[in-house]
């Protein structure tokens, strides 16, 4: 799968495509990312990529000649290529997402800074807007390492221990249950005792009832939402009445 990356900061992004899971996907050929610095497109000796809202206000708007030809430089994939401005007007970006633009051959995402992007660049160019949560960031480069760490960890052969993905949080709708590993006993805290009996049946149970638990009291948003067997409507009733 391939990313094209437009951005006014390319160095933004140089150590987290070199570590872990995503460095490891580069380096194995199954991503690959190409940075594009949007001020190489500008034009004039102080290479003007931003200029003064019309209609006046406070702060700079990025101009839309220097994004436009950015974007007229990426090749495109001949199965089809889709631009993607991050913006905190996007539509939210969430697993379900990460899992259709998983299935695409190449990705361009557009990184806006200041105040935002000439609204030509986005009426001629993209396809789709991506907002990563409702907060205010400096860009869109952290959007677009979000949405590429992501959707890269979808694209198959880039996890090692194959099937994790579809177990992580969010995958059914729930909240993973609380992890443990060696030392049994840290700091006079024990781990479960029901994690160390090695009944796969009871540890499974325990698992699924932790996972109903957090997300009762920390996400019930999401219960509304989740795929919920029988089994977990009845661990349900019961967390609710304790
Ligand atoms: O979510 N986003 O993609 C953003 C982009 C730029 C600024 N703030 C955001 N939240």
């Amino acid at each position: 799968m391939r990313f094209d990356i437009l951005t006014l900061f390319p160095g933004l992004f140089s150590s987290s495509l070199k570590e872990s899971i995503l460095g490891r996907a580069v380096t194995k050929g199954l991503v690959d990312i190409r940075l594009t610095d949007i001020r190489s497109f500008a034009r004039g000796p102080h290479k003007v990529t931003d200029d003064r809202p019309y209609g006046g206000g406070n702060g700079m708007v990025m101009k839309a000649g220097p994004i436009v030809r950015a974007l007229e430089s990426i090749e495109r994939h001949p199965e089809g290529s889709l631009v993607v401005l991050l913006t905190p007007q996007g539509k939210p970006f969430a697993q379900k997402t990460a899992w259709e633009l998983s299935r695409e051959k190449h990705l361009v995402l557009i990184c806006g800074r200041y105040e935002g992007v000439d609204e030509r660049v986005r009426t001629r160019m993209v396809d789709m807007e991506l907002s990563i949560g409702d907060y205010v960031l400096s860009g869109g480069e952290l959007g677009a390492m979000v949405l590429v760490d992501a959707v890269s960890r979808l694209v198959p052969g880039v996890l090692g221990g194959e099937g994790s993905a579809q177990e992580d949080s969010f995958e059914d709708g729930l909240l993973e249950y609380p992890q443990y590993t060696r030392p049994r006993v840290f700091r006079d805290e024990e781990v479960p005792e029901v994690l160390l009996s090695g009944d796969h049946e009871k540890i499974r149970l325990w698992r699924r009832t932790e996972s109903l638990k957090r997300t009762l009291q920390r996400r019930p948003d999401l219960l509304k939402k989740a795929d919920l067997r029988e089994e977990d409507k009845v661990i349900l009733a019961r967390l609710e009445q304790e």
